[in-house]
């Protein structure tokens, strides 16, 4: 595992797996490192700014891709299946199977979490599945079909290793033993503002104080209303048999029906 100066690619700091396990999916999450391996199911969780080991989970199934979005840890094991764990005691909540047009979507390997949607490398292809979250249906495919042509020297130099850089909105791809990184921009893209961004919450925010109000108003229409409906049923009451059925069909021809 090794932090890289992103604008020089110098080596900052590293640290080196024992040698029984391979190193998979990675993903940084409040202040700490999480780890797969791919067939130890075996994880590991460690100190951001050390790199000291501070913890390990244990897994069902193969470890390939790893990510997060607000409250989980995303993983991928290689088949279509993405399974959402919860990292303090490390059980699954959800899993999500994915689609494309009614087929399963296998061989999902390195995955990147973009405002509402799951980017995911398709091992041994030159395309990255866009994925919803919520329904785990492929929105579109990103094609870079150009990018690895430049840099493929061998089978096994798959495109693999999605990057998101939230500040920024800078998104980042490369591949198993490439030597560069690529900044990419998405036509078509999650778009700006989508559901964990500061203005989606924003319009959450604003949309939650509207409804409020809302029901504050009916409220209190209905308490100001309230006392007339009293006041004017009884009235009516009054007035009602007090009405010639005649003189009140002249003036009101409505009325008659009483
Ligand atoms: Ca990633």
């Amino acid at each position: 595992m090794r932090k890289v100066a992103l604008d020089t690619g110098q080596v900052i700091q590293k640290i080196s797996l024992p040698s029984q396990y391979f190193g998979e999916g990675l993903t940084i999450f409040r202040g700490k490192i999480y780890q797969l391996t791919w067939l130890s199911t075996k994880g590991f969780v460690y100190d951001l700014r050390s790199f000291r080991k501070v913890g390990e989970f244990p897994y069902d199934n193969e470890g390939w891709g790893l990510t997060h979005d607000d409250r989980s840890l995303i993983m991928s094991d290689g088949t279509n299946k993405i399974r959402y764990i919860d990292p303090v005691s490390f059980g699954v909540t959800r899993t999500l199977e994915v689609y494309a047009g009614g087929e399963g979507v296998v061989n999902l390997n390195e995955l990147e979490y973009v405002k509402g949607e799951i980017f995911a490398n398709i091992w041994h292809s030159p395309r990255i599945a866009r994925i919803d979250a919520r329904s785990g249906q492929v929105l579109a495919w990103i094609d870079l079909t150009s990018i690895v042509s430049k840099e493929r020297h061998g089978d096994e130099s798959v495109l693999n290793g999605i990057a998101y850089d939230k500040a920024g909105d800078r998104l980042f791809v490369t591949g198993k033993n490439w030597s560069r990184l690529f900044e990419i921009e998405v036509e078509g893209g999650p778009r700006k503002g989508g559901p964990e961004t500061g203005t989606g919450l924003f319009c959450s925010w604003v949309m939650a104080e509207l409804e409020w109000l809302a029901e504050c108003l009916l409220g209190l229409v209905m308490l100001v209303a309230l006392p007339f409906v009293k006041l004017v049923r009884p009235l009516a009451d009054y007035i009602r048999p007090h009405i010639h059925p005649s003189a009140a069909a002249k003036s009101c021809p409505r009325l008659s029906r009483f």
